[in-house]
């Protein structure tokens, strides 16, 4: 029986399940079960966090799982990306209150970042020779700047409009996740 780990809900599970549906898998009970056995193929869902489904696929838990390159990346677990299937797309950056005059990755000398990637961030930083330092919460970023958290943010972007309307510019990208299926 093959496993494969999803998002339980969240941006990636419609596509997610969209996909098992035009591979011609048919499952019943939906999301409400963390996990379900397809009606007409030897597959087994898993119904997940996607911060854990790097794990259970490290842990041969899940022979495979779907998840955002960014988690992929972060977790940093020894297996492979072996598709990008073209949904999901967005990119990673830091961004500043709209306020900051911001020349280069120099202005954040000394400053505090807060970010749910600290691992792609400190490396990125580390590459920079920026000692800018990392505050670490794991949601809401954006208020973090306006409620003194931290100076700025680092997290994912792809319409830019919560950016906008915590009043933060995009400033740095430092991935951009692409969404070909080919690529
Ligand atoms: O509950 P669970 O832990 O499973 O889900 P989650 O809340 O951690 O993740 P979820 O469902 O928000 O996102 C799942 C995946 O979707 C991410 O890991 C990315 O690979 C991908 N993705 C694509 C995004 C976005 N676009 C995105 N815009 N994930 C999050 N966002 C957030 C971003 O963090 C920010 O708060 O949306 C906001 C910005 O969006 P814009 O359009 O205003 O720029
Ligand atoms: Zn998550």
């Amino acid at each position: 029986m093959l496993k494969i780990a999803i998002q339980k809900s969240g941006r990636l599970y419609e596509d997610s399940i969209k996909l098992l549906k035009e591979c011609g898998i048919q499952l019943n009970n939906g999301n409400k079960q963390l996990k379900t056995v397809a009606d007409n193929f030897p597959l087994e869902v898993y119904f997940l966090r996607d911060d854990d489904i790097p794990q259970y696929v490290f842990d041969a838990v899940a022979d495979v799982g779907i998840v955002g390159e960014n988690v992929l990346l972060e977790k940093n677990k020894d297996i492979d990306l072996v598709y990008r299937l073209g949904f999901g797309k967005c990119r990673l950056s830091i961004a500043v209150p709209k306020s900051m005059q911001y020349n280069s990755i120099k202005d954040l000398e000394g400053l505090k970042i807060a970010s749910t990637y600290s691992n792609i961030l400190q490396k990125y930083l580390d590459e920079k020779k920026s000692n800018a330092e990392i505050h670490e919460i794991s949601g809401s970023v954006e208020i973090a700047p306006g409620i003194g958290l931290a100076d700025a943010i680092c997290d994912l972007v792809s319409s830019g409009s919560t950016l906008f309307t915590n009043g933060l510019k995009e400033v740095e990208v430092i991935l951009r996740f692409r969404s070909s299926v080919d690529s």
